[in-house]
């Protein structure tokens, strides 16, 4: 069959491509930022629905802290940035950080 043997070279010429590190989104409890405030954060810097948001926002006032998403590490860091940043600016004591996730 013409062309046959160039794809099987192709194929098992192919470098495995690694997998890059990923890192968690993490937010911490505090006795001060309002729970709003928290959903907010949620749904505009992680996407997630209102009812994902009070959910997520739940877990961190109820266990201390809780991951909001899974990214790459110049993304996970940008977004910590973003939310301190953005929690520093409305007065809040909210702490967003990131965490290897494997
Ligand atoms: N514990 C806060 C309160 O009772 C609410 C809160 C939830 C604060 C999540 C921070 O990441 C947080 N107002």
């Amino acid at each position: 069959m013409p062309g046959y043997d160039d794809d099987l070279a192709v194929q098992s010429a192919k470098p495995e491509l690694a997998q890059p590190p990923l890192y968690k989104v993490v937010l911490h409890n505090d006795d001060y930022t309002p729970m709003e405030f928290v959903v907010e954060v949620l749904q505009d810097f992680f996407g997630m629905d209102s009812e994902k948001a009070v959910q997520v926002m739940l877990t961190v006032h109820t266990q201390g802290k809780a991951t909001c998403g899974i990214f790459t590490r110049d993304i996970a860091e940008t977004k910590s940035y973003q939310v301190n940043e953005y929690a520093r600016e409305c007065e809040h004591p909210l702490m967003c950080d990131i965490e290897a996730a494997n």
